[in-house]
């Protein structure tokens, strides 16, 4: 047999060998479909939604100041610092400067004569204490068990318990503190200790006056 002939005879049984083949893979897939687990309806039951959060974050930083310190105003040729205090009517109803619980701490030069002008936006009335305080933390209804009351905004020291000023009010006043911890605190019975209270810290090392909260 010649070469060509020999070539055409591999030819045709390989061709023959494959058709074969595809036969049978064919009737495979018919006589057994392949059943896959019903997946997709369950995914496609699935939703997703997507969300964007956008935070923008505004740091303060001063010169000379603590990071994330923000100054406060002051006059330094006669040595004054002013504390302008607000009771805001969101977020929680016992607060100062949208701040509570101990959170609004407030660094004066000692000595310096301190102006607080105390606004109130609340519904209820509120008062503004600064405290000599004997306990870290408010925890009497009345603050005057908590410590001496040395300066009072919007009321006076004998009725804070039960007076402040009232929704959408101002009152202000001037003292000097000297060297010391304190706390400056609502005094109508109870609204310290629900959080209504900061810290001031009154120094000598201190020489602008900042906020941090
Ligand atoms: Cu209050």
């Amino acid at each position: 047999m010649s070469r060509i002939g020999l070539a055409i005879l591999v030819l045709i049984f390989a061709g023959t060998a494959f058709m074969i083949g595809f036969l049978a893979y064919n009737f495979a897939i018919v006589y057994n479909p392949v059943h896959y687990p019903k997946a997709a309806p369950l995914l496609s039951n699935i939703s997703i939604t997507s969300t964007t959060h956008t935070t923008t974050t505004t740091t303060t930083t001063t010169p000379g100041l603590p990071s994330g310190a923000v100054a406060l105003p002051y006059d330094a040729s006669n040595h004054t610092v002013f504390l302008n205090i607000v009771s805001l009517s969101t977020g929680n109803p016992f607060n100062f400067n949208g701040t509570s619980g101990g959170q609004l701490h407030i660094y004066i030069p000692a000595g310096w004569t301190v102006i607080v002008t105390y606004t109130n936006q609340e519904s209820i009335p509120h008062n503004f204490n600064i405290v000599q305080n004997s306990t870290t933390t408010p925890n009497n209804a009345n603050i005057g068990a908590d410590g001496k009351i040395i300066f009072s905004v919007g009321t006076t020291s004998s009725t804070y318990e039960t007076n402040g000023i009232s929704s959408g009010a101002s009152a202000s006043g001037s003292t000097s503190l000297p060297a010391g911890i304190y706390w400056f605190a609502c005094g109508i019975a109870g609204h310290a200790e629900s959080g209504m209270w900061g810290v001031i810290i009154s120094s000598t090392s201190i020489t602008t006056p900042y906020e941090t909260s």
